[in-house]
């Protein structure tokens, strides 16, 4: 009978002793475990929140160089809208230049005159030409110098107009005149009377 209840306590005490120990032993390894997770937790909602911002900034840094590109762009594109405009305004009013010379020693001699028989003493002795054209007089006489005076000779008498005059033209120099009222502008040397010219402006 005492061995029985010897047996009895033991087994009582063992099963008492086992759960104790099995409580304390699940309790540790469950408050582990749950401290485990919270760290984890906690480490992970810090990581998303690293990332979070990380996506922002580069989206933030994304559109602000999306936007900078956009910027330049568009300026480059306004830049070369503004030079197509300004081109083809340019061509609208597209420049023609023309130009006349002067007869190779028509100082000298009279025989260019259109009125002595020759083919006239600047070449082309009439110019037709547009408003807005760029019209270049040049002394191409090797020989002598002349002027181109608009106006108009009478015998030897000139009367220039004073649409334009080149003065003096040394051998080889230019003179340009743009015209801006159509018409027909005849014009003279004021050196050699019998060297006349016309251009004719539509
Ligand atoms: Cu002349």
């Amino acid at each position: 009978m005492k061995l029985l209840y010897a047996v009895l306590v033991l087994v009582i005490t063992g099963s008492a002793t086992t759960t104790i120990y099995f409580t304390y032993y699940t309790t540790t390894f469950y408050t582990a475990d749950v401290s485990q997770l919270e760290n984890k937790v906690a480490s992970l909602e810090s990581e998303i929140l690293n990332l979070k911002s990380s996506i922002d900034s580069n989206l933030k840094n994304a559109y602000d160089d999306g936007y900078s590109a956009g910027i330049a762009e568009q300026s480059s594109s306004s830049d070369a809208f503004s030079s197509n405009l300004s081109s083809s305004n340019t061509d609208a009013v597209s420049t023609i230049t023309r130009t006349i010379g002067t007869v190779e020693e028509s100082g000298y001699s009279t025989d260019c005159a259109v009125s002595m028989g020759g083919d006239g003493c600047y070449t082309p002795v009439t110019l037709s030409a547009n408003v807005g054209d760029k019209i270049i007089m040049t002394n191409t006489d090797s020989t002598g110098v002349h002027s181109f005076t608009s106006g108009t000779v009478n015998g030897f008498t000139l009367s220039s107009d004073g649409t334009f005059d080149t003065g003096i033209l040394m051998s080889g120099d230019s003179f340009e005149w743009t015209p801006t009222v159509s018409g027909e502008y005849p014009y003279y040397c004021m050196l050699h009377a019998w060297q006349v010219g016309t251009i004719i402006v539509n």
